[in-house]
């Protein structure tokens, strides 16, 4: 399929169900814990600065944000995961958001979790890949910030994560870097083999 990349916007926020699109377009989601690099990622496939917005600022994505690629494809940022300061109520609502369009949503075809190459996943990383797992989503892991890491040590990092998380080899693996673009390429195919 041919997909213009660069014909990208976001199309909406949603807290629930009676938000999403009603259409048939494949989606793919984002999720990891909050600071990973999730808007980041979208921006880097997107060739865009700021289009999902970035921040320093943890906790900031709270809404399922629908990002519509050339009217063939959507990105779906969910909000991060692991952040100490939300309240449990807030917690929970998190919960049922992301479990509600995990589990009823015809268009997802993938969810893109990622986990930060320098350390070992959080238990929350586990939990996602688990569930994901158990709902038969397949799943794209995606190894960020990957420039902060030497080139000689990637191997070793790939390794401890894929054993924490107990990674099933028909999923994909992908090291990545917002800032040196590194894995952009291989991104692109393996969400392109999804959909
Ligand atoms: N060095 C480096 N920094 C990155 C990379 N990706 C993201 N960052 C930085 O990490 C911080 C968080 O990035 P975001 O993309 O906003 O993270 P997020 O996962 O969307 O965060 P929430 O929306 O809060 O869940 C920002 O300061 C980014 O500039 C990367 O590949 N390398
Ligand atoms: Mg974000």
């Amino acid at each position: 399929m041919e997909i213009n990349t660069h014909n990208a916007e976001i199309l909406l926020s949603a807290a629930n169900k009676s938000h999403y699109p009603q259409d048939s377009i494949p989606e793919i989601a984002l999720a990891g814990r909050s600071n990973v690099g999730k808007s980041s990622f979208i921006n880097t496939l997107l060739n865009r600065k700021n289009l999902a917005r970035t921040s320093g600022k943890p906790g900031k994505t709270q809404l399922l944000n629908f990002f519509d690629i050339d009217g063939k494809l959507r990105f779906v940022d969910v909000p991060g995961y692991g952040y100490a300061k939300v309240s449990k109520s807030e917690r929970a609502k998190w919960g049922k958001m992301i479990e509600e369009y995990l589990t009823s949503r015809d268009n997802l075809r993938a969810v893109v979790s990622l986990v930060d190459l320098r350390h070992d996943p959080s238990a929350d990383d586990v939990q996602m890949y688990e569930f994901l797992k158990y709902y038969e989503i397949p799943v794209i892991v995606v190894a960020t910030k990957a420039d902060k890491i030497p080139r000689g040590k990637w191997n070793k990092h790939e390794s401890a994560i894929k054993k924490k998380l107990n990674f099933d080899k028909s999923d994909d693996f992908i090291i990545f870097s917002s800032v040196n673009k590194a894995g952009l390429d291989e991104a692109w195919d393996a969400i392109l083999a999804k959909i």
